[in-house]
């Protein structure tokens, strides 16, 4: 018998959303068979009839978003605002890569005593995904569809917590696709050990540990491999930000979604006297709204789990054992994984809990003495996805740009929410290969092929 899958409302745990059996090895291996297959047919359609029945899973999400966004909610606890959000960014991922099915695919070189010389970018053939909860269509879909666009089919594992929105849109996108370009493999490890082995190429987003593993496996099989993990993101305020502001947004940057994102900010790093901000940060965190997901007013709903919400609350216990100091916000009294959003200082740049990832409601203040330290401090860490600085000077705030050592920077704006069409990834421990999004992801599920014509006999 295979395992049962099952996730779980994280605000209700006894609401089963969705159940599927484990996909088997043998299974595995038919889907690809499939996939394959599909993927031939799929890339011979070419770019404009991929473009046009990409346009069509467009409308037909258009036509059902509301229901996508109710079902984020439930399945993953994602506040309403921004389930209504992940919704809209995945629309626009469609639309933006319908039509990137039209844009070049080569170019022509000066041929060189022959007749003519060009490249051209094909795709793999059959890509795997390993994707995460969190952002539970927003990251199939820009996997997915830059992987579908260019020509290649596709086999989705997501994670289990996430099942029912990965079945709503591989199902989705199934019905206006040829039958096999896109393959949903429900499974835990083992499912996606056995793609790993078979696919052409690979692109996981998830925990540091795992992504490493998923970077070695599929590496020893010389496949094409992107993996996109942790993080542990400072924001670096210098002493000219308008404090007020910037303590509402960095709240909302380490305690959104309950700082379940990789790009959340963990550690806010802050240059000169640390008082004023602390208040304010304090006020911010006690005052932010905390509850019911499906609220619209909501900012921070439950944690993915018992597990999550037992490791925020194993990590404030550490804080006062260590000798930190932490504020609380509110707390809801329900059957759900509510966790207060946790405010803390007083603790080393080199403590664990400033150095891991928490991946919860939970930040922490580091004093420094200048904008140097502070730059020190933020890259002192194995991560290096996101970072953002806060502050009024041009000068000084591109001078610590320039000093900071993560795959993405954000200035005045908060370290997490990316923009659809951008580059996304990190440095050091955060990612493996190339960066995802945009021009890049299309590059990511093709190769380049370089054509030389010359003419019989030879030419020139
Ligand atoms: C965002 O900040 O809007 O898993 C996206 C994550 C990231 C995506 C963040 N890969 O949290």
């Amino acid at each position: 018998m295979p395992d049962m899958l099952v996730s779980h409302s994280p605000q209700q745990p006894d609401l089963v959303v969705a159940e599927a059996a484990a996909t088997t090895p043998s299974q595995v291996v038919e889907a690809v068979a499939r996939a394959r297959e599909a993927a031939r047919h799929w890339s011979a359609t070419g770019g404009p009839g991929r473009c046009n029945a990409l346009r069509q899973v467009s409308r037909a999400l258009a036509a059902r978003s509301q229901e996508l966004e109710d079902l984020i909610v439930t399945e993953v606890g994602k506040p309403r605002g921004e389930a209504r959000g992940e919704v809209a960014r995945t629309l626009a991922i469609v639309d933006y890569y319908a039509q990137a099915a039209l844009l070049r695919v080569g170019e022509v070189l000066p041929p060189n005593g022959t007749d003519l010389l060009y490249t051209e970018r094909r795709p793999h053939g059959v890509v795997g995904l390993i994707t995460p909860w969190n952002f539970p269509a927003a990251i199939p879909f820009w996997k997915a569809m830059p992987a579908l666009a260019a020509g290649n089919a596709v086999l989705l594992k997501p994670s289990t917590a996430a099942l029912g929105c990965a079945r709503f849109l591989a199902d989705l996108v199934a019905a206006h696709l040829p039958e096999g370009t896109v393959e949903l493999v429900p499974g835990e490890r083992e499912t996606a050990t056995a793609m790993i082995d078979l696919v052409d190429a690979v692109s996981f987003t998830g925990s540091t540990a795992v992504g490493r593993s998923v970077a070695r496996r599929a590496a020893g099989r010389g496949i094409p491999v992107q993996a996109e993990m942790g993080g542990q993101n400072a924001a670096i305020v210098l002493p000219d930000a308008p404090i007020e502001a910037t303590a509402v947004m960095l709240a909302g940057a380490a305690m959104g979604y309950a700082g379940q994102k990789c790009t959340a900010t963990s550690r806010v790093v802050v240059v000169g006297d640390p008082a004023p901000l602390l208040e304010a940060l304090e006020a911010a965190v006690k005052s932010l709204p905390v509850g019911d997901p499906g609220d619209e007013r909501t900012v921070a709903g439950p944690v993915i789990s018992s597990a999550a919400a037992a490791a925020v609350e194993d990590a404030a216990a550490r804080v006062t054992r260590d000798g930190g100091l932490l504020v609380r916000g509110s707390g809801v009294d329900s059957a759900g994984h509510f966790v207060a959003p946790t405010l803390l200082w007083g603790l080393s740049a080199s403590h664990p809990l400033n150095q891991e990832e928490t991946f919860g409601p939970i930040t922490s203040v580091l004093p420094v003495e200048s904008a140097q330290e502070a730059v020190a401090v933020a890259n002192a860490v194995a991560q290096g996805l996101v970072s953002s600085v806060h502050g009024r000077d041009v000068g000084r705030l591109m001078s610590v740009v320039r000093g900071l050592d993560t795959g993405m920077i954000k200035v005045n704006a908060p370290s997490s929410g990316v923009d659809f069409y951008a580059p996304f990834g990190g440095e050091k421990d955060s990612s493996v290969g190339p960066r995802e999004q945009g021009a890049t992801a299309l590059e990511f599920y093709t190769s380049s092929r370089t054509v030389t014509i010359a003419s019989p006999g030879g030419s020139g």
